[in-house]
């Protein structure tokens, strides 16, 4: 069983957003086709409280109950049939989607079989990382779309970082065209 999992394509995370990644807009229409390729679909939210420690390394973002925090309003959210909160406590930072607190990731996809997981969103370098590497670490083979996710872009060179380490902790990577051919 092959699952979906768009990982924080939220408004803050888009351009004009509190912490927008320089494109991230592009990756929607991309992941609302790629949807279509999947029977299971997950959707993460970072939702933070207005005051945490993960704000002294960025600014507000995607605080909770604000437009920021929402999807970005072109994803069609349809066929999401969980949608998962985390980054929700004030003492850490929450990158990945296992850490939701509103669901448990992990059985969520055990529960469904589920074997392989797609990796869409953003950021790059922080969520669809920790989210994937967390994904392989729990035994799931894990695949990054790579034109699906797209890096906020702090310093030159940190999406290719990212993809190293990724790939160095097993993480494979993909794109929608080749999804699209299955
Ligand atoms: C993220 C920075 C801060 C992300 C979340 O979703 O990748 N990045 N909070
Ligand atoms: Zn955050």
């Amino acid at each position: 069983m092959k699952a979906l999992l768009i990982v924080d394509l939220q408004n803050d995370f888009c351009p004009g957003g509190a912490l927008g990644t320089p494109e991230g807009d592009i990756v929607v229409p991309v992941i609302n086709k790629l949807i279509d390729k999947f029977s299971l679909v997950i959707a993460s939210r970072d939702i933070h409280p207005e005051d945490t420690v993960h704000f002294e390394k960025w600014p507000p973002h995607c605080v909770k109950g604000t437009k920021g925090a929402e999807f970005h309003p072109d994803l069609n959210t349809d066929k999401i049939s969980s949608k998962l909160e985390k980054g929700t406590g004030n003492r850490d930072d929450g990158y990945s989607a296992f850490e939701a607190t509103n669901a448990n990731l992990e059985y969520l996809l055990r529960k469904n079989e589920v074997t392989e997981l797609y990796v869409a969103g953003l950021t790059t370098e922080y969520c669809v990382k920790e989210t994937a590497i967390d994904a392989v670490e729990k035994g799931f083979k894990t695949i990054v779309v790579t034109d699906a996710v797209e890096g906020v872009r702090q310093n030159p060179g940190d999406e290719q970082k990212a993809m190293e380490v990724m790939k160095q902790k097993g993480v494979e990577f993909t794109t929608s065209k080749e999804i699209e051919k299955e």
